[in-house]
């Protein structure tokens, strides 16, 4: 016989970032036992780790919110990320959320018992507890890459990753170096281009850039908004952000099609009517489809990469010396500060906690060949654990927060036959779960992320490890767990 009866659980919840901030309210407002673990001492995740000058938000501020908790307060229609970063301190206090919150406390392991149906979750100095849900909110890009480049340590000067931006470094008239161009690189460059006295971009790869508005909203607009949530909506629901991301998933899937056209011919316009230098312009010209690598959302890269201060390098780097970095063709650029804006590992996700799962089966060899979760939120092997911006979710310029929310939902239902008592575990069988990764991988293959570049969406197969379909598709898969796909494990009769 199955028990029915309400079942109180006990859940983990690993990061205190937006996508772990959003399940402990989910929690708390179901007056759930629940307890985030957070490495650090403050919320926030990357808005907390990353600080670098010029540091923004590339979806609109009023769509990068969660959808319950709309902000008047944006200062500016795309917002800083010191700003992004106080949204989501004001929430936690909103939520009383701090009491919740167990800080500096990292989880090194992770390990199911299939006896008691329960997770146990040891922590770095070795303590340890018992759940029956663990929800795994720890991130994608949280562990700098730095790049392998000779003599790197022998730098003299300050040298940093820009998730560890150090403030004691010289950047005003100073000679500063500046290696990568992925977002964070190009944000870097428009922030310090007018207070250094010599700013060397070291490019490997030029990026396409999609021009975008920006403008500040006036106090008197602050003041509608308090008074008319209306008006936030009409922008958060607004075509040129909603009908761009469906016309942006639309384009990665079908990329022949007229909207990956109208993509890259309006890049292709903005590069080639922006860019006066013709020597300039051709380092900036990439060699590769627009949106395969992450598209820069810039409204002024272009106009500031053309000040006289910043040299773009395109040359190999040969080795970095004690006083700067020497290319390839004995060029020597001396410089006083070195900025790593080289990216981040992004397969990781909550690694390098340990996690073992049934009968000893380890995340790193499920993860062997490539991180994965079905759609993108649970495991087989791993009962009762779920992801938020797991694996194979979806990347793009648009709202992370939209995708944790779509996502909270289906583990929401999961969760459910657990409360209910008609569940003591559940996890994706092995063949459901093999069964959409095989769609997934040929259906990657095809999107404009495998059609030719580099970028960190690509796995170490160069599989493009994103969902491969539309927005509309990610959202009707969110919407309800196709429970025949699920090894549901029903509790001992009492
Ligand atoms: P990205 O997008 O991974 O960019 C990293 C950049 O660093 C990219 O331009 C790389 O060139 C460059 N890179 C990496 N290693 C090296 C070495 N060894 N030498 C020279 N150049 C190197 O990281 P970001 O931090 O900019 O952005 C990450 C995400 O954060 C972003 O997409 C947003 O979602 C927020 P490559 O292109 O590989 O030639």
């Amino acid at each position: 016989m199955t028990a029915t009866t309400n079942r109180p659980l006990r859940h983990a919840v690993i990061g205190a970032g937006m996508a772990g901030i959003l399940a402990a309210i989910k929690l708390k407002q179901r007056a759930e036992d629940f307890v985030v673990y957070e490495k650090a001492a403050k919320i926030g995740g990357t808005w907390r780790e990353n600080r670098y000058p010029g540091l923004s938000c590339d979806v609109p501020a009023h769509a990068y919110t969660y959808s319950f908790e709309p902000y008047p307060e944006w200062q500016a229609y795309y917002a800083t990320g010191s700003e992004v970063q106080g949204y989501f301190e004001q929430v936690v206090a909103k939520y009383g959320l701090a009491a919740d919150i167990r800080f500096n406390s990292e989880v090194s392991a992770l390990d199911w018992d299939a006896g008691t149906n329960q997770w146990t979750v040891t922590l770095a100095d070795g303590s340890r507890d018992v759940f029956d849900v663990v929800i795994a909110a720890s991130g994608v890009l949280h562990h700098p890459r730095l790049p392998e480049i000779e003599g790197l340590d022998s730098f003299e000067g300050p040298a940093f990753h820009t998730a560890r931006w150090d403030d004691t470094a010289p950047i005003d008239g100073a000679k500063v170096g500046l290696i990568g161009s992925g977002s964070t690189g190009i944000q870097i460059v428009t922030a310090i281009n007018k207070k250094v006295d010599k700013l060397v971009h070291f490019q490997r790869s030029p990026q396409w850039v999609m021009p975008v508005p920006q403008f500040q909203y006036t106090e008197e607009e602050r003041e509608a908004f308090r008074r008319d949530p209306a008006l936030i909506d009409a922008i958060r629901f607004a075509d040129e952000y909603i009908g761009n991301i469906k016309r942006f998933t639309d384009a990665i899937t079908d990329i022949d099609g007229p909207q990956m056209t109208m993509i890259e011919d309006v890049c292709r316009q903005h590069f080639e009517s922006s860019i006066r230098d013709p020597e300039l312009k051709e380092k900036l010209r990439p060699n590769y489809r627009a949106a395969c690598k992450r598209l820069i959302y810039s409204w002024c890269y272009y106009e500031e990469v053309q000040h006289p201060a910043v040299f773009v390098e395109t040359g190999k780097i040969a080795r970095i010396e004690p006083k700067g970095v020497r290319m390839a063709d004995g060029t020597f650029h001396e410089l006083d500060t070195l900025i790593l804006a080289t990216g981040f590992q992004a397969d990781k996700f909550i690694r390098p906690a340990g996690v073992t799962g049934e009968n000893g089966m380890t995340l790193d060899a499920f993860w062997a060949t490539r991180p994965t979760a079905h759609y993108a939120v649970t495991l087989p092997h791993f009962p009762n654990l779920f992801m938020l911006n797991g694996p194979t979710g979806p990347v793009g310029n648009f709202s992370l927060i939209d995708i944790a929310e779509r996502q909270w939902d289906y583990i929401d239902q999961l969760i459910d036959l657990l409360r209910k008592g008609e569940a003591a575990s559940v996890m994706p069988t092995v063949d459901a779960h093999n069964a959409y990764e095989e769609r997934r991988i040929a259906a990657a293959k095809t999107t404009i992320f495998g059609s030719g570049c580099t970028s960190w969406y690509l796995d170490a197969t160069g599989v493009p490890a994103s969902w491969p379909w539309s927005y509309d598709a990610f959202a009707d898969a969110m919407a309800k767990p196709v429970l025949s796909e699920y090894a549901i494990r029903t509790p001992v009769a009492a």
